[in-house]
This record gives C-alpha cells, structure tokens and sequence, in this order.
C-alpha cells in the first residue's frame, strides 16, 4: 500500500515534467510561454527541435556542457545567446507568427559546418 502510493506520486511528477517541459503552460485558448533548456556541446544542441506556437514567448535557457564557447543563434527574429564552457545563458525571443522551419546554429567559426545546427519548429 506504501508503495503503491509513492508510485502514484512519482508518476504525478513524471506527467507535470513532462507537460512543464514539452508545452510550457501552454495549451488551450491561452498560450502562455514556453521555457526550454537547450545543451549545446561539441557540435551539437540537445534537443535539436523546439517547437513553439506562432507568436509565442520563448525562453531558451542555453547550457554550454561542452569545453569551447557555443552560441545559439536565430536568424528570424533575430536572437543570439553565447555562453561559455560551463556557463548558463537564458533569454527570451518572440516565435514568428508565420508557421515553418527556422534555423538555429551556433555562429563560432567551423560549428554550424560541424553540425552544430538545430532548428525552431513554429506550429
Ligand atoms: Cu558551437
């Protein structure tokens, strides 16, 4: 009974994770904003999609896992955050009101070519 009780808890707080993580406290009629964690490292973001709604508010919380200084760059709207070895760097940007595929990469010499791209998926 104990733990099947624990079990219930733990799968609460699996579910609001998980929500928290994939829509924010998005959803329904009101779409409020979304807050995601991107690693970048060695050349690569994790995760490399982020999906947002049209025109809704995106905090990037940008963690560099890897040992040389990445940055996250959008090109539409235009939004660019550099963070050091180690370093956590948040911001926030306003999705494009117009559905489609946007670009992310990182603008250090050599990483966008060694793959270090992700993209901003406006649904
Ligand atoms: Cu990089």
């Amino acid at each position: 009974m104990k733990s099947l009780k624990l079990l219930c808890v733990v799968s609460l707080l699996v579910v609001i994770t998980a929500v928290m993580a994939a829509c924010g406290s998005g959803g329904g009629g009101s779409s409020g904003g979304l807050t995601v964690t991107v690693e970048g490292s060695e050349f690569a973001y994790k995760p490399s999609e982020i999906t947002a709604k049209p025109g809704q508010t995106v905090t990037v919380n940008f963690k560099n896992v890897g040992t040389v200084e990445h940055t996250f760059v959008l090109q539409n709207p235009a939004f660019k955050l550099t963070a050091q070895p180690g370093q956590t760097v948040s911001g926030t940007f306003t999705a494009p009101s117009a559905a489609g595929t946007y670009e992310i990469h990182c603008d250090v010499p050599g990483h966008t070519e060694a793959g270090m791209v992700g993209k901003l998926i406006v649904q």
